[in-house]
C-alpha cells in the first residue's frame, strides 16, 4: 500500500493516519504483525453502493452506531461522501457513504455519479445494496456490470429484511445471487439490527492486513460544517415532496463559539421563490420546526448548546449551474 488517501476524498488534505509512516497518529501498530496465533490486524475502506433509497446510509449509521449520515425516504438523499470509522480491537473498518447511482438529469446528478465511481476505485470492499422488498431491476444489473470491472471485493447485501417474510427473503437471496459473481450475499436489517454484526465480520475479513489508519477515538474526519449542513437538510426534507427535495441545499456560513453556546448561521437554498414559500411555511412556521429538529441533532453532535439561525435563499436552477454548484460545495 502506498499511502492511499482516504477513499472518496475530493481535496488534497493529508489523511489522518495514512498507511505510509502514519505511526504517530496510528498508534504505531506493525503491519500484519501481532502475536503468533492471533489474527492479523486488518484495516481498510468499504462502501455501500446501490440505487437511491436502497438503505445505504441507514446501514452505515447502524454499523457505526452513531448517526453520521443523513437518511430519508426520498431518493437521492446522500450528496456528500461521508467517511466513518468503526474501531474494533483487531480491525478498523472505514465506511464511505456514497450517493445512490442513478440516471443523471442535472449537472449535480452527473457530479454525484462521478463521486460514486471515484469511491469505488479506492475501496477494498464494496457492498451492493438491494432492498429485500423490491424486485431486482435494471438499475441493479447495470451497477453489477460496472462493479465487475473493479479490483475490490464485491459482495451483495440484501437490505431491509424486516419488511419481508422468510419466503420472500429466500426468493430475493436467490434472485440476487443470480445477478452476478459476489464474494458473499448477506441479508441484513439496519432497522431491527438483524445480522448487522455478521455483515461487519464478513466485510472485515476482506480488508487487507494493515496498520491502524485512524487514531483510536476518531469517528470521522469530515468537517463539522458539512455534517451540520446535512443535518439541517435532513430536517428540511421532512414533509416536502415532488421536486422540492432535490432543490434544497444547505451551507453553513459561520460558526461562532460564545461561552458554552455555539452560534451557527446557515443558508437553506432552493431554486425558485415558490419553493421558498413552501420551505418557510405560514409565518415561517415550517422553517422554525426545521430549526428545532436540526438543532437537537447538532447539539448531540457537538455536545454543546446551539443557537441556530436559518435563512432561506433562492439560487435559480442551481442544480444545473456550474458556478452555483461550486459555491454550494459540489
Ligand atoms: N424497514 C426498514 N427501512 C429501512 C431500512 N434501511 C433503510 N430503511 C429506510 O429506507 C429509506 C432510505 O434509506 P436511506 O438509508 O436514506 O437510503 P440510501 O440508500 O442512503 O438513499 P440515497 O442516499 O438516496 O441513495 C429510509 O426511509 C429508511 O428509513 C431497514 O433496514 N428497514
Ligand atoms: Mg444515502
Amino acid at each position: 500500500m502506498t499511502g492511499r488517501p482516504a477513499a472518496g476524498r475530493r481535496d488534497s488534505r493529508p489523511a489522518a493516519g495514512r498507511r505510509d509512516g502514519g505511526g504517530a497518529a496510528a498508534g504505531g501498530r506493525a503491519s500484519g504483525g501481532g502475536e503468533p496465533g492471533k489474527p492479523p490486524y486488518r484495516a481498510g475502506f468499504a462502501c455501500f453502493v446501490g440505487r437511491p433509497n436502497a438503505g445505504k446510509s441507514t446501514l452505515t449509521n447502524a454499523i457505526i452506531g452513531t448517526k453520521i449520515a443523513i437518511t430519508s425516504n426520498k431518493p437521492q438523499t446522500t450528496r456528500h461522501i461521508i467517511r466513518a470509522v468503526l474501531h474494533r480491537p483487531e480491525s478498523q473498518l472505514v465506511l464511505v457513504d456514497t450517493p445512490g447511482l442513478h440516471r443523471p438529469r442535472t449537472l449535480l446528478g452527473e457530479r454525484l455519479n462521478d463521486l460514486v465511481r471515484s469511491t469505488w476505485s479506492e475501496v477494498d470492499v464494496i457492498g451492493l445494496c438491494i432492498p429485500a422488498n423490491e424486485p431486482v431491476g435494471r438499475g441493479d444489473r447495470f451497477i453489477t456490470g460496472e462493479l465487475a470491472e473493479l479490483k475490490a471485493t464485491v459482495m451483495a447485501v440484501v437490505t431491509k429484511t424486516d419488511l419481508v417474510d422468510k419466503r420472500r427473503l429466500a426468493e430475493q437471496l436467490l434472485a440476487v445471487s443470480k445477478l452476478g459473481e459476489f464474494a458473499e450475499v448477506v441479508p441484513v436489517s439496519a432497522v431491527s439490527g438483524h445480522q448487522v454484526d455478521t455483515l461487519v465480520d464478513v466485510m472485515t475479513g476482506y480488508l487487507p492486513e494493515s496498520p491502524q489508519l485512524y487514531p483510536d477515538d476518531m469517528l470521522t474526519e469530515d468537517p463539522e460544517q458539512v455534517l451540520i449542513a446535512e443535518m439541517i437538510r435532513e430536517a428540511a426534507l421532512e414533509g416536502v415532496r415532488d421536486e422540492l427535495p432535490h432543490s434544497i441545499a444547505v451551507v453553513v456560513e459561520e460558526m461562532i463559539p460564545e461561552g458554552q453556546l455555539m452560534k451557527i448561521y446557515a443558508d437553506v437554498y432552493v431554486e425558485r421563490s415558490s419553493q421558498k414559500a413552501i420551505v418557510l411555511g405560514h409565518q415561517a412556521s415550517r422553517l422554525k420546526q426545521v430549526g428545532i429538529t436540526a438543532r437537537q441533532q447538532i447539539e448531540e453532535l457537538l455536545g454543546t448548546r446551539v443557537y441556530l439561525d436559518l435563512h432561506v435563499r433562492v439560487a435559480k436552477e442551481w442544480q444545473r449551474d456550474p458556478n452555483q454548484l461550486r459555491k454550494l460545495g459540489f
